[in-house]
């Protein structure tokens, strides 16, 4: 059974291939660039005592932190999907709910996906950067 281990290896990362979006062909050039947040940080380690962490895989490093209000809603999210070192998911709050979720899918350390949500839950309109440029190419806006 020499090959278990190497077998298990694949199947993960072929999960990790899967996870990430299977990039369409961009439909048209909308050359829109998003500016991080300045909380934004890609590192796991430049979250500071002003965050709360977890190490969620126990393998001695950040891959989950959160900031709070002084009423307990959640402002803001930050998580290390791929324990990779790097945040890949971020979340934002407003009044607690979560009006925004921007992903890395590709670990370059650059958003590619951008959802907007309304009711926490629903989707308003979300943007891709399909070609991993910095710049957003589809967007479906479900308002207009
Ligand atoms: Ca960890
Ligand atoms: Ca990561
Ligand atoms: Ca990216």
């Amino acid at each position: 059974m020499k090959t278990t281990h190497q077998t298990l290896r694949s199947a993960v990362i072929v999960a990790l291939l899967v996870a990430a979006f299977v990039a369409s062909a961009p439909s048209d050039q909308l050359r829109i660039r998003r500016v991080l947040a300045a909380w934004q940080r890609f590192p796991v380690e430049e979250y500071g005592d002003d965050w709360m962490t977890l190490d969620r895989n126990k393998d001695g490093r950040i891959d989950y932190a959160v900031q709070v209000n002084d009423r307990g809603f959640k402002i803001r999210e930050a998580m290390d999907f791929n324990y990779n070192g790097y945040m890949d998911n971020f979340y934002f709050y407003t009044d607690g709910e979560l009006t925004r979720h921007e992903i890395d899918s590709n670990s370059d350390q650059q958003i590619d996906i951008w959802v907007y949500l309304f009711d926490a839950i629903y989707i308003r309109m979300w943007e891709r950067d399909t070609n991993h440029d910095g710049y957003i190419d589809q967007r479906v806006d479900y308002e207009n």
